[in-house]
């Protein structure tokens, strides 16, 4: 994590010198259950150490926002009451979680706000979702008397991407963001809402994340496209059995989507074929890390890297490149995490073999692509909450 004093530094600089409070909420990492959260299914996400940091204080007008992106270097002041709001993008981000916390009843007014982040941008571990939760944590501090729920807040963090920023997205990143724990992965049912804890100290082996660098930009990428297929599937089903009650992937059985093949085409089928399998998958892993069976989740997390790389089609070169190098090395599990289309992969790697497979990763990677991939140790830290 940043220092604290990093922040404040250019918070007194930037505006008119006085102190405000400051917030961190964290980027997350996620071991399985990838693209099953906007279907209904079980997502096992853990949040990291590093997030975004903001300073911010009420500036005692109507309406008027001033914020600074320290890591930018660039300054925007906007008004809430403007029906469009800032072009810049990280903007929006503070502009869209200020509207959605009003509409919860947090009566917010002017601000001053400054951050920054050490959670790397566009490299799947939500940057983004770090911001939300971080500002909604400090408006519900200042405006909100902090009445505002943890969960109420997941979702106006993910109201956010909808309204403003155009991401169709799930809950997993911003319920990891809000309800991290140190030292635990969290197995969460994305139509319940119900979710547990699970202590994750696998010993003998450390999850490593490997970067290729390679941009990861979810709005009006195929994200939404990927969304639509899923639920383009379920009206298909529902269709077919008007006597049931379909409203995600979940409630659809392997039998129902093989009746839909031919009307859906093959490639909303494949999306769901994929999604199906990643249900049990995320099952299978908790069932494999309750008897110690890491060999078991590794397998599991190949699976899913095949399933999103040749079905669900969000991997690319770089990212099937860097799996087979894991396979190669030994590597228990490696699969593409997050939403896709460039960032990491996640890797479950054994201690004795961690120094040669970041080696070999690096060198392959750098011969064929002209960089290395960049590493970073997964340390699982805290969720949103207020620093001083
Ligand atoms: C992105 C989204 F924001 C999440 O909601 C989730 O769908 C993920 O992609 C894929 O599992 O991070």
């Amino acid at each position: 994590m940043m220092e604290i004093d990093f922040v404040r530094s250019r918070f007194i600089k930037h505006f008119d010198g006085k102190t405000g409070n400051v917030y961190a909420s964290p980027g997350r990492i996620n071991l399985i259950g990838e693209h099953t959260d906007y279907n209904g299914g079980f997502v096992f996400p853990g949040a990291v150490d590093k997030g975004i940091m903001a300073e911010m204080r009420a500036n005692g007008t109507e309406d008027t926002v001033m914020a600074y992106a320290i890591d930018l270097k660039d300054r925007v002041d906007f008004k809430l009451s403007d029906p469009d709001g800032p072009r810049a993008s990280w903007a929006r981000y503070i502009y869209g979680i200020a509207l959605e916390m009003k509409k919860l009843g947090v009566p917010v007014k002017g601000f001053n706000i400054a951050f920054a982040g050490d959670v790397p941008l566009g490299a799947g571990m939500s940057s983004s979702a770090a911001m939300e939760s971080c500002f909604a944590c400090g408006l519900n501090d200042i405006f909100g008397e902090n009445k505002v729920s943890q969960w109420d807040m997941v979702l106006a963090g993910q109201a956010t991407e909808h309204n403003y920023c155009g991401v169709n997205c799930g809950i997993m990143d911003q319920f990891a963001s809000v309800f991290g724990k140190a030292g635990c992965l969290m197995r969460l049912d994305c139509r319940s809402r119900e979710f547990e804890y699970f202590p994750f100290k696998p010993d003998g082996y450390r999850l490593v994340l490997l970067d290729s660098v390679v941009k990861h930009q979810l709005a009006g990428s195929p994200y939404n496209d990927r969304r639509n297929s899923c639920e383009n599937v379920v009206k298909h089903i529902q269709a077919k059995h008007p006597e049931g009650k379909f409203e995600t992937l979940r409630d659809c059985t392997w039998e129902q989507l093989d009746e839909v093949r031919a009307e859906v085409g093959e490639e909303d089928y494949k999306r769901a074929k994929f999604v199906l399998g990643e249900k049990d998958r995320v099952l299978g892993v908790c069932e494999a890390l309750n008897e110690g069976d890491y060999e078991k989740v590794g397998e599991l997390m190949y699976q899913t890297h095949e399933g999103l790389s040749k079905d669900y089609e969000v991997s690319c070169e770089e990212l099937d490149f860097l799996n087979d190098i894991a396979k190669e090395c030994g590597v228990t599990g490696s699969r593409i995490m997050g939403g896709g289309f460039g960032g990491c992969t996640i890797n479950l790697v054994r201690n004795d073999l961690y120094k040669n497979f970041i080696a070999t990763a690096k060198q392959k990677f750098n011969d064929k692509y002209g960089h290395e991939p960049k590493v970073y140790d997964v340390v699982i830290g805290d969720g949103s909450r207020k620093l001083c």
